[in-house]
């Protein structure tokens, strides 16, 4: 291993709890190093030239390797300490499945709808109401799902639990009550007591607020 293990991110950022729950729970030690998102860093040529080409956080830096893309940073996690990963070719395509679902329908939706109404505060916009309602069908999946098994993929927590749960830590409100799905709730709950779990704001400083 040659760098020490450093995460780009900041508090804000669901898609950075994901790496970051994962590295603790991994029990790795690593820093966070806080990118000013609110003040538009990752939108400046150097953070695109020298952190991340698609101009976003988590990024990991780890054993001579930096990292984007929660779902890549939980993949190469699970392999290089052996936690959190499938057991078989099998479960690798599941996990799959539930990350590309994730990144696709459930985090997108859920991200964004917080983005808007919690941090940019937009107030109730028809995007709003979309965003909302794209939010909720994904949610309805995952509770159906997890009625069935309490993680969600091989009876075991996996880097799926963790990518898809990264968002519903958070305090912000912005219409979409998760105790309202009893078995994401009690999954949460799971999630929750595993070893290295904090709320997000404890695990990562916030990003610097917007100055101006
Ligand atoms: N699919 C990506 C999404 C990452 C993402 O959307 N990151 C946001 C923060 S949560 C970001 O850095 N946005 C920067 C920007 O839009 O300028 C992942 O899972 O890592």
């Amino acid at each position: 291993m040659t760098d020490h293990t450093k995460l780009y991110c900041f508090g804000e950022s669901g898609n950075a709890f994901k790496a970051a729950f994962m590295l603790s729970a991994c029990g790795l030690d690593w820093t966070p190093v806080v990118v000013d998102f609110f003040n538009g860093e990752t939108r400046t040529p150097a953070y695109r030239a020298e952190v991340n080409e698609m101009g976003e956080v988590p990024v990991l830096v780890h054993g001579g390797r930096k990292l984007a893309q929660s779902g890549v940073i939980l993949t190469y996690l699970a392999e290089v300490t052996g936690q959190f990963g499938p057991r078989d070719g099998d479960e690798q395509l599941e996990l799959l499945r539930w990350l590309l679902f994730d990144n696709h329908k459930f985090t997108s939706y859920v991200a964004t709808l917080r983005f808007l109404v919690a941090l940019a505060k937009t107030g109730e916009t028809p995007v709003t109401e979309f965003l909302r309602g794209r939010a909720v069908a994904a949610a309805a999946i995952v509770d159906k799902h997890l009625a069935e098994t309490p993680w969600l993929v091989g009876g075991r927590p996996t880097i799926a639990d963790l990518s898809l749960s990264g968002y519903l830590f958070y305090p912000e409100q912005y219409g979409v009550d998760w105790t309202g799905y009893a078995n994401i709730a009690r999954w949460l709950d799971r999630l929750r007591a595993l070893p290295g779990w904090k709320p997000p704001y404890e695990m990562m400083p916030k990003a610097p607020a917007r100055r101006g």
